[in-house]
């Protein structure tokens, strides 16, 4: 896994391209690492998630998985879901550019993320069915959430393979481009996100994420409350409004 800073955006490229990205044990270790770091790092933004190869991810390591007993298997699961959630909760926008196969914790991986985009090539599915396994790193929790119970069901007993074209159609991301074009692409709403109001954009995340696990009355309450933190003397609310008003670009 590398990453690459540009223009407030980070880009992590997981590259195991020989395997076609599977997430293995080592991946997560490097992965929380790696969140610690962006955490930590105010010229990262936005972060910018792909693989290199022909693969998002192919899902967990097969090769890896196979030797698990009952207990190995349920913390690896464990394991990885603690990884993805804060991943999820990284106080900055994250995006999937889903370059080619985003598969099983692939997937899992990508739904973690804030925003998919996919190239034209790129394929996507849950197919632990096929190897007797259910999935371990929350799709059951994401997916129907995403695309709605019917879709995800679909998806999760089938373990059918869909296109760029299908996962648009059912909402499972947001914007396909030319395979050639996505890193561009992405990149580019990574920098169109960056230069927007940074508390106002961490905002949106945390009352998204965390209001969608609460009853509407009380997002709608955290709502009002970070609406609020973002006005008067000094406040991000305060600039952007008076910049609008003087015609000239605001100063984050
Ligand atoms: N794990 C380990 N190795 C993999 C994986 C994987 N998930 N996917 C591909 N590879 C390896 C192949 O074994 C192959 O290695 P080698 O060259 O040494 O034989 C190499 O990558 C290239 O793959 P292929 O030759 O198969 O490439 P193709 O283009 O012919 O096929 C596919 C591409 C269709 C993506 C095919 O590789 C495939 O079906 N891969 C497996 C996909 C899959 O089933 N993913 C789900 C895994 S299960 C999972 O993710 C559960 C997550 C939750 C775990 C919870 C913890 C307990």
């Amino acid at each position: 896994m590398n990453l690459n800073v540009k223009n407030g955006a980070g880009l992590i490229t997981i590259s195991r391209p020989e395997a076609l990205n599977a997430l293995n044990t080592d991946f997560f270790e490097e992965m929380d690492a790696m969140i610690e770091r962006i955490a930590g790092d105010d010229d990262i933004k936005v972060v910018v998630i792909t693989g290199e190869g022909k693969a998002f991810v192919a899902g967990a390591d097969i090769a890896e998985m196979v030797h698990k007993n009952e207990k190995e298997g349920k913390e690896f699961s464990l394991r990885g879901q603690r990884t993805f959630r804060s991943l999820e909760h990284l106080p900055k926008p994250v995006i999937a550019a889903i370059n080619g196969f985003a598969l099983g914790g692939g997937l899992e991986l990508a739904m973690a993320c804030d925003i998919r985009y996919a190239g034209d090539k790129a394929k996507f599915g849950q197919p632990e069915v096929n190897l007797g396994l259910i999935p371990g790193f929350a799709a059951t929790q994401r997916l129907p959430r995403l695309v709605g119970m019917g879709n995800a069901l679909h998806l999760l007993m089938t373990g059918e393979m869909i296109d760029s074209a299908e996962a648009l159609r059912i909402g499972l991301v947001q914007k396909v481009f030319d395979n050639d074009k996505l890193l561009d692409e992405t990149v580019r709403y990574a920098e169109l996100i960056a230069s927007k109001g940074p508390k106002a954009v961490k905002k949106v995340k945390e009352v998204c994420r965390k209001g969608i696990e609460m009853d509407f009355d009380n997002g709608s309450k955290l709502e009002a409350e970070h609406f609020g933190s973002l006005f008067g003397e000094g406040k991000e609310g305060r600039e952007g409004m008076k910049a609008f008003l003087e015609k000239r670009k605001p100063q984050w």
